[in-house]
């Protein structure tokens, strides 16, 4: 049997092979995820969230890249740090804040908030506040659609840190014995709470892993660069389509804001985080790109970001005008 193979991906595509409405849905589906989380902190540090509230800001790309490769009909599994891919896999606004405000109207009827969205109709089976919780439940959706006769995947998204839980073994292990459609991505933002990832892993690509479960893994060195993700995405999406199992994919990222809002971030310095923000940043790199191929103008651009804050506004007055769940509700859809 041949090896699997453990690649560092770069993209081969030019932006310009890409059609402008394709572009335009990569740069506001960024976009949303970014002032969705900015007004979330914001009425989080203002005392109008309740609960405890982890923020994607700065790793768009990832959640992006991936899921502009799926449709509602694929699943994920997401993480504590889950907004971002729970906004990119088309989740309604409103809903979605409406839940992290613990109102009535939100996705789970607001008995979940930030840590617990999941909505079946788009394929989100839930953020998970247990570190590597995920994998499994994921593997298990990946055998159902396989069960089913299925082309539909799932992708369970995870941290560096979450990399080192012994789950990972199991749900990796599990798929790939059985060939499950299921797509590893793991978001290498550095950090896993306080903790550096070189501290804690005992690889410098955690993609390196992939090859003992004898599974391709893929390298995307500029997880910030949406196009980029969006490639390597596609290509170990359709492998695993084509029924050749699970596949691992790291993107390498920076997670911008602490660890959580009010992180006193003592293990790094302001001048790194700085240095990330001015150099890497996914939105800036994009409109970069775009507008120096001319493919959009400052203007346009502009026009967008005014568009999203419209719904982003919506969404902030949809969620504080909706009422909150009756306490005779509090028992109401528990498992147990
Ligand atoms: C099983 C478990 N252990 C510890 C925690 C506390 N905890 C929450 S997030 C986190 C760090 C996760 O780091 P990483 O997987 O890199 O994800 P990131 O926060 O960087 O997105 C820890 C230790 C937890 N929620 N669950
Ligand atoms: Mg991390």
């Amino acid at each position: 049997m041949e090896a699997p193979k453990i690649t560092k991906f770069a993209s081969a595509v030019s932006v310009r092979e890409y059609g402008k409405d394709r572009l335009e849905y990569f740069y506001e589906t960024m976009l949303k995820i970014r002032k969705f989380e900015k007004t979330v902190e914001e009425k989080f540090l203002g005392g109008e969230i309740p609960g405890f509230v982890h923020l994607y800001i700065g790793e768009e790309a990832v959640a992006t890249g991936v899921m502009s490769n799926m449709s509602h009909k694929d699943y994920i599994e997401s993480t504590h740090r889950g907004h971002g891919h729970t906004i990119a896999k088309g989740a309604d606004l409103n809903i979605m804040m409406a839940e992290i405000f613990g109102k009535k109207t939100g996705y789970c009827k607001g008995k979940g908030g930030s840590m617990h969205i999941a909505s079946f109709e788009i394929g989100m089976l839930g953020a998970n506040g247990v570190v590597g919780g995920g994998y499994n439940l994921a593997a298990g959706a990946a055998l159902a659609q396989k069960m089913q006769g299925k082309k539909d995947i799932s992708a369970v998204f995870f941290g560096d840190g979450a990399s080192n839980r012994g789950t990972f073994h199991e749900a990796a292990n599990f798929a790939s014995v059985w060939k499950l459609p299921l797509l590893f991505v793991c978001e290498m933002n550095e950090y896993a709470s306080t903790t550096p990832y070189r501290t804690a892993t005992s690889v410098a690509d955690i993609a390196q892993r992939a090859y003992g479960y004898d599974m391709p893994g893929v390298i995307v060195e500029d997880g910030n660069d949406v196009l980029s993700v969006h490639e390597a995405a596609k290509k170990l999406i359709e492998y695993i389509r084509a029924g050749n199992g699970p596949a691992f994919l790291e993107c390498k990222t920076y997670r911008v804001k602490g660890h959580f809002v009010g992180d006193p971030e003592k293990y790094r310095t302001r001048e790194e985080v700085q240095r990330n923000i001015d150099t890497r940043d996914p939105l800036m790199l994009f409109e970069k790109k775009v507008t120096e191929a001319g493919i959009f103008a400052h203007n346009e651009l502009t026009a967008i970001q005014a568009r999203v804050d419209g719904q982003i506004a919506d969404a902030l007055k949809f969620a504080k005008e909706s009422p909150e769940p009756d306490a005779s509700e509090l028992f109401k859809d528990l498992y147990v």
